[in-house]
């Protein structure tokens, strides 16, 4: 298998690992109206919200009786016009402005997120046959890391330095996520993530991130036909939108953070480690306190424990 054609389906496989979402509910209604009250309570539920996401729920919560504020989901194309229209006052409220709302006007249904989505599978791997089916093996994908580290060695010095995230785990991450950007998806990110936002199955979960994408539109982070993944995920290091607001880094500081530039990328990757918990200089793998910080990275333990062994013969 060429290296391309396995990064392919690496990323691929990575997708249907990674996309293991929130699964929908048992007692989901025929008709779902996502609230302002309940809005509230689902950004609310992120920790330690900041100052500037608090504010806007102040808003909301102002807002909170009107009765006006609800958007449908829906299963099929058919409502998502209506559904944008409804959810526009939604994502003013949460303090969406006015280039956030125009790629809200402007997003398309996505069908190939929906049949991405429909077609999930939950399948289990054991790490040695995800080891072969993700890296081929774990010599060859440390291989490949090291090289790309050795092209930049300084910078991912840097990494560690600031954010105490040893290079092995952030190419590994790299590498794992898009074959080390060769591959962060086709699908426009404002259709994806508000496809599925307005799609009944997941609403609760993808929202507070459609919100988050139509924000970094807002600032100029993220542009209104940026392609990502099936399901809203952005760059080299496939953030949500709600990650990437909230952790994204200017390491090139350049004056914006750019989640398909690899230094802002991969320095927001290391910042959201660091946030959740990261030790600096402490050892990772299975059975360490940074090991488990990987579950809120990815929560397939495979996933995890490929990292962990894949860094350790990067950084060897
Ligand atoms: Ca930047």
């Amino acid at each position: 298998m060429s290296q391309a054609r396995r990064y392919q389906c690496c990323v691929r496989i990575a997708c249907d690992l990674r996309h293991t979402y929130p699964p929908t509910s048992k007692r989901r209604p025929a008709i779902l109206l996502v609230s302002p009250r309940r809005l509230i309570r689902l950004m609310g539920s992120q920790p330690k919200a900041s100052l500037h996401m608090r504010l806007p729920l102040l808003l909301i919560a102002a807002l909170a009786a009107s009765p006006a504020l609800s958007a449908q989901c829906g299963n099929d194309a058919s409502g998502f016009s209506r559904w944008k229209q409804d959810f526009a006052p939604i994502a003013a409220a949460a303090g969406v402005g006015q280039r956030g709302l125009q790629a809200l006007a402007n997003a398309s249904y996505s069908q190939s997120t929906i049949n991405a989505d429909r077609n999930q599978r939950g399948v289990k791997y054991a790490l040695n046959d995800f080891i072969r089916i993700r890296l081929g093996s774990i010599d060859s994908f440390a291989n490949t890391a090291r090289r790309e580290k050795a092209r930049n060695a300084t910078f991912y010095a840097s990494l560690e330095q600031v954010y105490g995230v040893p290079a092995g785990i952030i190419l590994a991450i790299h590498g794992m996520e898009t074959g080390f950007g060769r591959n962060m998806g086709q699908t426009p990110v404002v259709d994806s993530i508000t496809t599925i936002a307005y799609d009944c199955r997941r609403s609760d979960f993808f929202i507070p991130h459609a919100i988050a994408a139509l924000k970094l539109v807002d600032q100029g982070n993220l542009a209104p036909d940026q392609r990502g993944a099936a399901h809203g995920e952005m760059g080299h290091t496939q953030f949500l939108p709600g990650n990437a607001l909230r952790y994204g880094q200017d390491a090139d500081r350049n004056g914006r953070v750019d989640f398909y530039s690899v230094s802002d990328s991969l320095a927001s990757t290391a910042n959201f480690l660091r946030q959740k918990g990261w030790q600096p200089g402490q050892p990772y793998q299975q059975g360490t306190r940074n090991f488990r910080v990987l579950n809120e990275w990815n929560a397939a333990t495979v996933y995890q424990q490929a990292i962990a062994l894949s860094a350790q013969e990067i950084d060897r």
